[in-house]
């Protein structure tokens, strides 16, 4: 045990408080450790799931479990904040105004990575792109790792010695607690309302998302979304969109019958090559090629894994077809962004099912498009009630009480032609773990009751 550690530990007084007891608290706690840094944890469940990890790997480790306190943060230097835990506590604000600073892990990281780092945030498609980008690397040579949101704490990235290159997906409660990430490129994909209970207004997610770009090498840019073309990107500028490409931005190019993924006027590769599926599939091709070419990647290598990638799983993906239905999970679809986007992928003849915890967003946006693309909706979870009021008249509604209720009854309403799309544009919480869970149940139903 280091020195400072013993101290503080006698001295029963801390200077540095790590909040949260999840993943990236973890791996914060790892990290300062190792630095011989002294700090406490603190989390505001009564029992946190991580509670027994932490306590085997750190036993001499003070932990203050339970609601915060002033008194629990009262002359604390700095606050290491886990992207989960809102900032605006009143414990934590109070602090803050006394002079603590408040941070978060990717802050930590800035400061000790040596590393390139590509960054892409977004309302919709980070993992995604984040896994092109990678596969794009790597497939070029270079010893590349994904982390950050999507799933592997920046933190433990630190042990990857032979890495060349990092490719980030980072939230917007990871961007608010950030200021000195340097990446050599930032991508801002597009911006809808997401996280809304959090971040109180469009304006300032946005704006929490535009920090991105601050010090960027270079800026990847979305053209076609209004938000992202109004923010303050840094370096050279690259645009990709659905429209002709402008300069040597990326975008889509007609040529006979056929629409192709173009660099400027030069044709890279056809739309309908690529595996991903819709609008959506074809937007993150062109930002992970924009990406890409700012990283100098071979773009013979960027093209052969565009052929081949298939997307990840939960996010718009076959689950197989039966009597002409085809069923699709889109369980990562858990906000009117990501389900709209869906819809529009899928065309007409759908049958939507939708539900879970409502975060927020422009339900009358929602509705237009339910209103065009889908034939029924079937919801259920805890707003069901609120999406009934407002897709009321759009389309036939049916309510369903669990996921196999809502598959027998998707099944009873299709006919050959339609496609079955679970895309909540909700959070799965009230019924389940995490967005996986749900997409497994509904697979899983869907391969017991319908194939
Ligand atoms: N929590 C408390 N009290 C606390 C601390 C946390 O109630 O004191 C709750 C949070 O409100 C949250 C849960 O605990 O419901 C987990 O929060 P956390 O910050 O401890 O989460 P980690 O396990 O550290 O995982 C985080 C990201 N989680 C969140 O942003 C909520 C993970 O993204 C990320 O993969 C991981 O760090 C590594 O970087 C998940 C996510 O849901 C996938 N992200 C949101 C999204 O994609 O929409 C932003
Ligand atoms: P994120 O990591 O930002 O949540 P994912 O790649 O995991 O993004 O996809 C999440 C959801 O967004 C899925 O429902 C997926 O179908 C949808 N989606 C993917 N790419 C886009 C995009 N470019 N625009 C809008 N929605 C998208």
């Amino acid at each position: 045990m280091g020195l400072a550690i013993q101290k503080q530990m006698i001295e029963n007084h801390h200077e540095r408080i790590v909040v949260g007891l999840g993943k990236t608290g973890l791996s914060v706690a790892r990290h300062l450790y190792r630095q011989g840094e002294p700090f406490v944890m603190a989390d505001t469940r009564d029992i946190p799931p991580g509670l027994n990890n932490f306590k085997k790997e750190f036993p001499q480790l003070r932990i203050f479990t339970g609601a915060f306190t002033e008194q629990l943060f009262a002359g604390v230097r700095q606050i290491i904040v886990s992207p989960g835990v809102d900032t605006r506590h009143p414990a934590i604000q109070t602090a803050v105004d006394q002079g603590a600073d408040c941070i978060g892990d990717i802050e930590l990281f800035a400061n000790a990575n040596e590393v390139p780092v590509v960054a892409v945030t977004g309302s919709n498609g980070k993992s995604t792109v984040v896994q092109l980008v990678t596969e794009m690397a790597r497939a070029s040579g270079l010893c590349a790792y994904a982390g950050g949101n999507i799933g592997t704490p920046v933190l433990d990235l630190l042990d990857k010695k032979d890495a060349q290159l990092f490719v980030l997906e980072l939230s917007s409660f990871q961007l608010e607690s950030t200021r000195s990430l340097q990446p050599r490129v930032s991508a801002v994909l597009n911006v809808s309302a997401d996280h809304l209970d959090r971040h109180e207004s469009l304006k300032r997610y946005a704006r929490i998302k535009s920090r991105i770009y601050e010090h960027a090498g270079s800026s990847v840019v979305n053209q076609d979304d209004k938000l992202v073309m109004e923010m303050k990107t840094s370096g050279h500028v690259t645009h990709f969109g659905l429209g002709r490409p402008t300069d040597q931005g990326f975008g889509l190019v007609q040529r006979d019958t056929r629409s192709y993924l173009a660099q400027g006027n030069h044709c890279l590769l056809a739309t309908d090559e690529l595996k991903m599926q819709g609008e959506s599939g074809i937007l993150n091709a062109l930002a992970a090629l924009a990406i890409g070419d700012r990283m100098a990647l071979s773009m013979q290598k960027m093209l052969s894994v565009l052929e081949s990638f298939k997307g990840l799983p939960h996010r718009l993906s076959r689950v197989g077809d039966s009597h002409g239905v085809t069923w699709f999970n889109d369980s990562k679809g858990t906000n009117i962004g990501a389900s709209v986007a869906s819809l529009k992928s899928l065309g007409s003849n759908v049958i939507l099912l939708a539900g879970g915890v409502f975060k927020g967003g422009d339900l009358a946006h929602f509705r237009t498009y339910v209103a065009h693309h889908a034939k029924h909706v079937i919801l259920f979870g805890q707003d069901s009630d609120l999406l009934h009021r407002a897709l009321n008249d759009a389309v036939q509604i049916h309510s369903a009480d669990s996921m196999r209720d809502a598959v027998l009854k998707a099944q009873a309403l299709s006919v050959a032609g339609d496609k079955v799309l679970l895309s909540p544009a909700c959070a799965s919480f009230d019924m389940y773990a995490d967005y996986i869970e749900r997409g497994t149940d509904f697979e899983n139903c869907v391969r017991e009751l319908v194939l």
